[in-house]
């Protein structure tokens, strides 16, 4: 093939459109990487109306990573200690279904698990979903979105009636005032970053407020940077809607026809006065002041969050407190307005669409209504009540249920938990006991692959076709480009072999993706995320169209269709809101703090967070030379002051140690990294990227010292902070090179 494909980058949630053009072109010898794989080249799609043909460092060397280190064929062996041995697909699919039968009979369906990902496509999640909440009867599937948008989900479903971020990019481009709070755009989200910093250097009324513990390049940008301490959003947003009030810039007529419950939240406001704000927060008194005031002056107010709201003990809370400074100053429902949530991964988004955690079902529907799962279960053909009435159980107590031997089979699929899970030690314990572990991924060797019992090889995005949606709900197909290595086969097409082999035939019985996306977008008709207009085909010829986009609108064509798409580019423009009474919720919290504080022993704060070239775990990133070089070891941030009273120096190896569990145990864990002494971090706080795991560093995985402990709406574990305390390594250890080791844990 010598035509070029549009796509999307499977990375980061901004979801920008990709060019790809095969190897060979005519005239021009073949594109190969070191060791003679050919290699697609990358470029940015110019009519992608999300990133207008940007890209940034990981999506332009995405091809690179795609044919090294491949998991090409089924895995198995009887256990952890032995080697793995090739299997056929038939045996390995096999020994799920007996398993999976013997554990309904003997457990019950509560002892079987799924735990997927955001990097699922819509398709994968969807037949995950209907094999387990519809046919095995069990709510039991949670996805790595548990660690990353679980708080976003409960916050703006709990303000707003449902989930959705209400926003679009070109909000970006609209405001007078953008306020981003823990969330590292430039690096994390660098094309929606880009699109906001020209309309900032553009417009130099515009204001940048940016909020976060340290000084990232986010920051750097920023007419405003509040540095606070680790866990004092509330207090400061608290902080600022008391200043708000004080100072008059709310907008009373919104407030009384479009919202409730605002006296109690007056009232909880009466209780942050600016100075004890200040003092708590660990900020200037003016800083504060001026951040209200860029707020309340401001005509229209973006703010946009990520990491440092929504992985927290408190991230609901987080998150609805930050939506009731938008309810108090109406900016929702306008151009250059509203709380946007910046999605973490490329197909979050889809997988809220398509009911993929525990506690939801495919559109925007949740497992605690009656009405909503008798209306799957009539949409699947199943018996009422085959949906359990609770939700299932969420990443982390499925950690737990191996731990008790309740969990009888655990299906992991394209996530890295033995790295990405709080407490991995605990978690590594848990999966050694695990009676029977399916790991499906796309690569080998990962940290987790050295816990399974069966390895099923993963076609991963450029070798199947499916759909994604990015944080401003644009749905984007992307297809198939190259045939999958090996044996690999698409996520979606092992659920439905192995439900089909259940004698689940008749729900299961797709020939492509396509009809599976034909029946998803069926059951989110009427829904907030309604995409029923939406199918393969409509995506293939038109390109990405954002939802909501029901059924009736396939029938208008050309320009009339554009100018619908373009009207719908933000939810609650009506200023009706999703709630039965149509009206948004404030909500009243107190400011709680981190769940594991410092103390005299653990005097620091331990944040966690991303570098701009790597991806997670590095399954594709750690195979990358040009990112490898950009972020070559791990390390660990401190600022100066605290360096000099540890008598740490630049490079110095440091242990870095958190808090007992149990008085028995011997720590949650220990890690040791090279510091990196610098002014961006504030003072008491230390950080660490969380990129590096066992298999790229000797000792150098941050979530060894991480806890469990999540917010109680969301259940989304506080993977932003815990309490340590550091001391400087003299002894030699090994270097921390960057090849990947071969001996799997
Ligand atoms: N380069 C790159 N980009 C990515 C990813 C990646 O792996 N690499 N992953 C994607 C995914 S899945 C996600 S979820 C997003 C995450 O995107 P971000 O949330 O932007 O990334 P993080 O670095 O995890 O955390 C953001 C910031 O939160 C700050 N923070 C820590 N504690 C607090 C606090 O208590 N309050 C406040 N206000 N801030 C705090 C940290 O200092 C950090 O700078 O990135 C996506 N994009
Ligand atoms: N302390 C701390 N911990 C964190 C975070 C933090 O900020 N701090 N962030 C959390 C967040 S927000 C996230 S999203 C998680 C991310 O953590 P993980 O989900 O563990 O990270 P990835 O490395 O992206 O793992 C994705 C896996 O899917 C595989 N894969 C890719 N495509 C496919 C496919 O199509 N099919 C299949 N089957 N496999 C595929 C890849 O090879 C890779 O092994 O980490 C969480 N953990
Ligand atoms: S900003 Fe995100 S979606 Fe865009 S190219 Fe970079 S990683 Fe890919
Ligand atoms: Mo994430």
């Amino acid at each position: 093939m010598t035509n070029s494909a549009k796509t999307l980058c499977p990375y980061c949630g901004v979801g920008c459109g990709l060019e790809v053009l095969p190897p060979a072109q005519p005239g021009k010898p073949v594109n190969r990487d070191r060791e003679g794989n050919p290699i697609w080249q990358v470029r940015g799609d110019r009519d992608h109306p999300s990133s207008l043909g940007k890209v940034c460092v990981k999506g332009a060397t995405v091809s690179e990573s795609l044919e090294k280190s491949r998991l090409k064929y089924p895995m198995m062996r009887d256990s952890l200690d032995e080697p793995f041995r090739r299997v056929s697909w038939d045996q390995a699919l096999e020994a799920i279904v007996n398993r999976i039968q013997t554990v309904r009979l003997t457990q019950g369906p509560d002892g079987l698990c799924m735990y997927g990902s955001g990097q699922f496509q819509t398709e994968d999640y969807y037949i995950a979903q209907k094999l387990f909440k519809g046919f095995l009867g069990t709510n039991n599937f949670d996805a790595n979105s548990r660690l990353c948008m679980s708080s976003a989900v409960a916050g703006y479903t709990q303000s707003f009636g449902s989930d959705g971020p209400p926003c679009c990019y070109e909000d970006l481009e609209l405001t007078d005032c953008a306020f981003l709070i823990g969330t590292n755009t430039a690096e994390c989200h660098p094309i929606v970053f880009n699109r906001l910093r020209v309309h900032h250097k553009k417009n130099r009324k515009v204001k940048m407020i940016v909020v976060d513990p340290r000084r990232t390049k986010t920051a750097e940008a920023a007419d405003l940077h509040l540095a606070i301490k680790p866990g004092t959003d509330i207090d400061l947003l608290n902080g600022i809607a008391h200043l708000l009030l004080r100072w008059g810039y709310i907008d009373t007529v919104f407030m009384d026809d479009c919202t409730k419950d605002f006296p109690a939240y007056a009232e909880v406001i009466g209780h942050y006065p600016p100075e004890l704000v200040a003092r708590k927060c660990g900020i200037r008194l003016d800083d504060l002041e001026k951040a209200a005031k860029y707020w309340g002056e401001s005509e229209r107010v973006l703010s946009l969050w990520s990491m440092g709201m929504n992985q927290s003990s408190e991230g609901t809370a987080k998150v609805r407190t930050l939506i009731n400074l938008h309810l108090m100053t109406g900016d929702i429902g306008k151009p250059g307005t509203g709380p946007f949530s910046l999605t973490g991964q490329p197909n979050a988004m889809g997988g809220r669409e398509a009911g993929g955690l525990a506690n939801i079902l495919p559109g925007y529907r949740v497992v605690n209504n009656p009405e909503h799962r008798a209306e799957v279960e009539q949409f699947w053909g199943v018996p009422l009540g085959t949906i359990p009435a609770q939700r299932g159980r969420t990443a982390w107590e499925m950690i737990e249920g191996l731990e008790t031997g309740e969990v009888g089979l655990f299906w992991i699929a394209a996530t890295n938990p033995a790295v990405s899970m709080p407490d991995i030690k605990r978690t590594q314990q848990a999966l050694m006991r695990s009676p029977f572990t399916v790991y499906q991924d796309a690569y080998y060797p990962t940290e987790t692959a050295a816990y399974a019992h069966i390895l099923l090889p993963a076609a991963q995005w450029s070798e199947k076709t499916g759909v994604m949606t990015n944080s401003e709900r644009v749905v984007t197909l992307c297809p198939q480009f190259r045939n999958p290595p090996g044996e690999a086969r698409p996520d979606w097409e092992i659920f439905a072999e192995v439900a089909r082999r259940l004698g689940f035939k008749k729900g299961f019985n797709f020939k492509s993706s396509a009809e599976v996306y034909e029946e998803f977008v069926r059951i989110t008709e009427g829904r907030p995320c309604d995409s029923s207009g939406l199918s393969h085909e409509k995506l293939g010829t038109h390109g990405p169209l954002q939802w909501p986009y029901p059924y009736r609108w396939p029938s208008l064509e050309g320009e009339e269709e554009k100018q619908q798409n373009r009207t719908n580019k933000r939810l609650y423009t009506d200023l009706r809101f999703n709630t039965p009474d149509g009206r948004a919720r404030f909500a009243a919290y107190h400011c709680q703090g981190l769940a594991d504080p410092p103390d005299n022993d653990y005097p620091f704060v331990l944040t966690i967070g991303r570098l701009y070239g790597h991806w997670h775990t590095q399954t594709r990133t750690g195979r990358i030379e040009k990112i490898q070089k950009m972020h070559p070891k791990p390390f660990i941030e401190i600022h100066p002051r605290d360096a000099e009273k540890l008598g740490i120096e630049e490079n110095d190896l440091v242990e870095v140690r958190s808090r007992l569990r149990e008085p028995s145990a011997t720590g949650r864990g220990i890690g040791q990294f090279p510091a990196m002494i610098t002014q961006a971090i504030t003072p008491g706080t230390v950080f660490v990227p969380m990129h590096w795991g066992a298999l790229w560093s000797k000792d150098a995985q941050a979530n060894a010292l991480t806890h469990p402990i999540a917010c109680p709406i969301s259940l989304q574990p506080e993977l932003k902070a815990c309490a340590v305390q550091l001391e400087k390594i003299t002894i030699a250890t090994e270097s921390l090179d960057q090849e990947p080791s071969e001996a799997v844990v």
